[in-house]
């Protein structure tokens, strides 16, 4: 019963592991990226059970390379660079369509990277918007922009209907746990530049490996 404080959302937390997913070579640390993304799936479940197949994709999604993080190969998978170097070179990704490697550490951060895109498009809207702007409308503006592009029609259509359900932007300012708006603007102002350059860096990454694409 206890656990409802502990799953209390509070985006200072969220912020702080972004900014420790960076090494001083800009590489991608990955304990502190899932770090990141358990952080947003509190967030997420705090909005209510309509986003539970959303959360739950997320949370398998990070399991998944939790357990790579941990397992036996475990120090190939501290920063994204080494990932992405070890599954390479030992041909534990499915390249052009799935095969033996349906859940390749590389596939499975390809799929949080995108939706990272989205998340940067929609705190930067949510930074600037109006008081009465509709969160609804920011988050579908910025997931077509986005994580849309990568996702079938069925799954397009369950998104639009949650964003629909989004509380409004004061309710949803507060659910951050940061105090009045104008702190929840400022603290938001730090964490969008944070969010980009991890996404900036992981996206060229993935361009230049050709990995953007995996199946
Ligand atoms: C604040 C409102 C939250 C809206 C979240 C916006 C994202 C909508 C995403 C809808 C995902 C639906 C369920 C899963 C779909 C999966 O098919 C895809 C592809 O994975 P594959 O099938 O290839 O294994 N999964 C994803 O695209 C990952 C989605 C992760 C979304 C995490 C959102 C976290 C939100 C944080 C809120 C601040």
């Amino acid at each position: 019963a206890g656990s409802q404080e502990d799953q209390k959302f509070c985006l200072q937390e969220v912020l702080d592991t972004f900014k420790l997913c960076l090494s001083e070579k800009k590489d991608v640390y990955l304990e502190h990226y899932v770090a990141g993304w358990r952080g947003l799936v509190k967030f997420l479940n705090s909005l209510g059970s309509v986003f539970g197949f959303i959360s739950k994709d997320a949370v398998n999604k990070i399991n998944i390379l939790v357990t790579y993080l941990h397992g036996e190969n475990g120090s190939q998978y501290v920063t994204v660079q080494s990932m992405v170097k070890y599954e390479l070179d030992n041909e534990l990704v499915d390249l052009t369509k799935r095969g033996s490697h349906p859940e390749s550490g590389c596939r499975t951060l390809l799929r949080l990277h995108r939706a990272l895109r989205w998340l940067e498009l929609f705190l930067e809207r949510l930074r600037t918007s109006s008081e009465d702007s509709k969160t609804s409308v920011m988050c579908s503006e910025a997931y077509n922009e986005s994580l849309s592009q990568h996702h079938p029609w069925v799954v397009r259509k369950a998104a639009g209907m949650a964003f629909c359900v989004l509380p409004g932007r004061p309710a949803f300012l507060e659910v951050m746990n940061v105090g009045p708006p104008e702190q929840v603007v400022a603290m938001l102002g730090e964490a969008v530049p944070l969010i980009s350059e991890v996404y900036q860096i992981t996206e060229e990454l993935y361009a230049q490996q050709n990995l953007l694409d995996l199946p």
